[in-house]
């Protein structure tokens, strides 16, 4: 074959053999109309937004510093999980909660979608390390991809560019993570501003460790480092080598006695996790500081405990519901700049507003749709997905250690879920494999994160139904084995919380945000053995008076509510219970096929 002279293929920063063989063979097969590796420098982003802004894909703010507004096809909001696959050698691999396809015959079709894909357009080389730089084993990727506003988002969510680049050295080791829009501009043919295809594939090769993305230019869809990598190849990773890579957030709680604990919590997408990272408690002398707000991985220490690091340096939140009374310091995050918004609306004076942004909505607005927008508008003004890429630096609670790469030991793992029933506001799990249980039989209604039905309840095992890289029975024995392989009096604690439960007028009966640090301190209070809890079938459930409620603006009643462990109820989940165990199969862990048993003993 006649090597193609791509310009800029040539001009490699780099040494690295494989990565310079991969990196030509994919500008080959893709045929962009030029090749240019990323060095992450101020130059590079402050080209490439310019290009965003003639392209119409951005449109510069002037409510906010170095900030853009940015509306995506409409066709392409979300994550599409039906569209999401994982490519093990066999089947059992990928197990009964993924898409299966044989690795050779994905690639093979991938392979004739991919050729010439990036016809008319620049092929970007994007090293990045997904975790601190100076960890003594970087997580190292290389996402190739033929998107504008891929490589800008990706320097806000990752370590990328030459700092990065610098830890490859000759031979290091890397996940290969392709992605294309899809989209080839023929000769004098006029761009979109959204370029994207309407056939899409997310596609996962858990032993090559390779990902290849398709097709759609949305967050979980195409900035690889994040979903793909950091928990569905991670999650691989993990299990081979007996870490947790899990979607979880990771915050900091002092106490007014001045003591730390370490909290990591898993919600499913758009159920609050975001903002408990970055919660301001009511309760006086009590602090929250925030190291993550979506993804943690977490490694025994030498001590013993469980350590977590957040892999990313971007939030990539949602915005709809974010405004100064719910989540401040994200208002305060995305006050200083750097960030892109996508999907949500513009004002009039270059500004951004969503549902929620401020109590009352401007007069008039552009919508995500790029319509005319005025309060009296029937539809959103943003989509319920739109989300602020915003840097972690940026938080004015950041924690000082969120970049250690020795990670933040954890004293409780909160599970969580969107239920407007049954589920109570707190309970505490009885030891780990009760916890384990606990997570694995997380429900929750779905939401506006991925494409399909919203407000449907699905069991969403350790928010991770979408995200778990091999068989979910697999998986579960994983969590097992890690708390066997423990001290358990050094594990964390495990907690089910549910800040969404409703009462029958559908109101929420818990007012939440920073009210959650009310649960935070009874959590914390008995990790200390100081709060009182009631044991139920369920679990160790607080009484109103275990939970400090002073000054609480809520109605005792709700409070009540909220906290009440209903014996029918919890008989009408157990059959949902057992039909989602059996889909697990001969993979489900004896033991939490007992736990269920004993549960059922319980309820009587
Ligand atoms: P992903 O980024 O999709 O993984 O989501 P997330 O878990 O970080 O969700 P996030 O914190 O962004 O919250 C999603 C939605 O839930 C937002 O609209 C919030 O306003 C809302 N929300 C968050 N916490 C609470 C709470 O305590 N109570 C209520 N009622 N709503 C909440
Ligand atoms: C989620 O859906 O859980 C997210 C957003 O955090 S995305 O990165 O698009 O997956
Ligand atoms: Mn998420």
């Amino acid at each position: 074959m006649t090597a193609l002279t791509i310009p800029g293929l040539d001009h490699a920063p780099t040494t690295h053999e494989r990565l310079l063989a991969w990196v030509r063979e994919v500008a080959e097969l893709t045929t962009p109309e030029q090749v240019v590796w990323c060095d992450g420098s101020d130059s590079e982003w402050e080209r490439l937004t310019q290009q965003l802004v003639e392209a119409g894909t951005f449109t510069r703010l002037s409510g906010k510093p170095n900030s853009f507004w940015c509306a995506s096809d409409p066709s392409d909001v979300a994550r599409v999980e039906e569209r999401t696959f994982i490519c093990s050698a066999d089947p059992s691999g990928a197990g009964p909660t993924n898409n299966w396809m044989d690795p050779d015959e994905m690639k093979a079709v991938m392979t004739e979608l991919y050729r010439g894909s990036m016809r008319g357009r620049t092929m970007y080389v994007i090293p990045f390390c997904m975790g601190p730089l100076d960890a003594e084993k970087p997580m190292l990727g290389v996402e190739i991809t033929d998107s504008e506003y891929v490589v800008v988002s990706m320097r806000v969510m990752t370590r990328m560019g030459s700092k990065a680049l610098a830890r490859f050295g000759e031979d290091a080791d890397f996940v290969p993570c392709l992605h294309s829009l899809g989209a080839p501009l023929e000769p004098g043919q006029e761009d979109v501003p959204w370029p994207c295809n309407q056939t899409k594939y997310i596609t996962h090769f858990p032993e090559e460790r390779m990902i290849w993305s398709f097709g759609s230019g949305y967050g979980g869809n195409a900035l690889l480092g994040k979903k793909c990598y950091s928990l569905r190849i991670a999650s691989v990773i993990a299990r081979d080598e007996g870490w947790l890579a899990e979607h979880m957030l990771i915050l900091k709680l002092t106490s007014p006695a001045n003591k730390v604990y370490y909290v990591a919590a898993a919600f499913p997408s758009a159920c609050g996790k975001t903002n408990l990272a970055m919660l301001e408690p009511t309760i006086p002398g009590w602090k929250v500081e925030t190291l993550g707000d979506d993804i943690a991985w977490m490694r025994f220490g030498e001590d013993g405990r469980l350590y977590a690091v957040n892999p990313e340096a971007g939030f990539f939140g949602v915005a709809p519901g974010t405004g100064w009374k719910t989540n401040p310091n994200a208002m305060r995050t995305i006050e200083k700049g750097n960030s892109v918004f996508t999907n949500v609306a513009l004002t009039d004076d270059g500004d951004v507003w969503w549902e929620g942004y401020s109590e009352a909505p401007p007069a008039h607005l552009t919508s995500w749709k790029k319509q005319d927008w005025t309060p009296g508008s029937e539809e959103l003004s943003s989509h319920p997905n739109s989300r602020f890429c915003t840097p972690i630096a940026q938080c004015p609670i950041v924690a000082p250690e969120w970049e250690d790469p020795e990670g933040v030991p954890i004293s409780a793992i909160l599970f969580g879920g969107r239920r407007a029933t049954t589920i109570p506001l707190v309970t505490e799990s009885r030891d780990w494999q009760h916890g384990v249980f606990m997570g694995a039989t997380l429900s929750s209604e779905t939401t506006a994160a991925a494409a399909g039905r919203v407000g449907v309840v699905r069991r969403d095992p350790m928010a991770m139904l979408p995200f778990i890289g091999y068989h979910a029975g697999d998986y579960f024995q994983h969590w097992i084995d890690t708390g066997k392989s423990a001290d358990a009096t050094k594990l964390p604690r495990i907690y089910y919380v549910n800040w969404f439960r409703r009462g029958d007028d559908r109101r929420f009966l818990w007012p939440g945000f920073g009210e959650n640090s009310r649960v935070l301190k009874w959590i914390v209070e008995r990790i200390e053995g100081t709060a009182p809890a009631v044991e139920t079938a369920i679990g160790h459930v607080p009484t109103a008076e275990a939970l400090d409620l002073s000054g609480l603006d809520a109605p005792g009643a709700d409070v009540e509510a909220a906290l009440r462990v209903d014996v029918e109820e919890w008989k009408a989940e157990v059959p949902m219970i057992e039909e989602w165990f059996a889909k697990i199969g001969d993979k489900l862990p004896t033991s939490l096929r007992d736990e269920l048993e004993a549960l059922k003993q319980r309820l009587g």
